[in-house]
């Protein structure tokens, strides 16, 4: 008798933490950029790469992570209205292609401040 009720409870305490969640879910719809976080990913490693094998000097990877530090910003202010527009996500991706570009620049010519 007393395990039935216990059983009942656990039942119960399930069924109302799975209600929470789904009434949860909804709400949990953030604007997502997995494109944009995932091309800032791979640009901060080349940069930590290329400090490891001396191609960007201390500066240049400074410089480097500021402007890395300046798209996270962008994106952060695109997704504050809760919606990221195809203009805001086309304003990253423009910002992150000129960030590689010159990533590859600074890693592949000779050493210059
Ligand atoms: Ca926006």
């Amino acid at each position: 008798m007393q395990k039935t009720i216990q059983q009942f409870i656990a039942a119960s305490a399930l069924t109302f933490m799975s209600a929470t969640v789904m009434a949860q879910a909804p709400v949990a719809s953030q604007p997502a950029t997995p494109g944009i976080d995932k091309r800032q990913a791979n640009q901060e490693k080349r940069i930590a790469q290329g400090v490891a094998s001396g191609a960007l000097n201390e500066a240049e990877a400074k410089r480097m992570n500021r402007q890395q530090d300046r798209i996270a910003k962008a994106e952060a202010h695109a997704k504050a209205d809760g919606v990221v527009t195809a203009k805001e996500r086309r304003k990253l991706h423009r910002m992150q292609n000129k960030t590689s570009k010159h990533i590859h620049h600074q890693k592949h010519d000779a050493q210059h401040n």
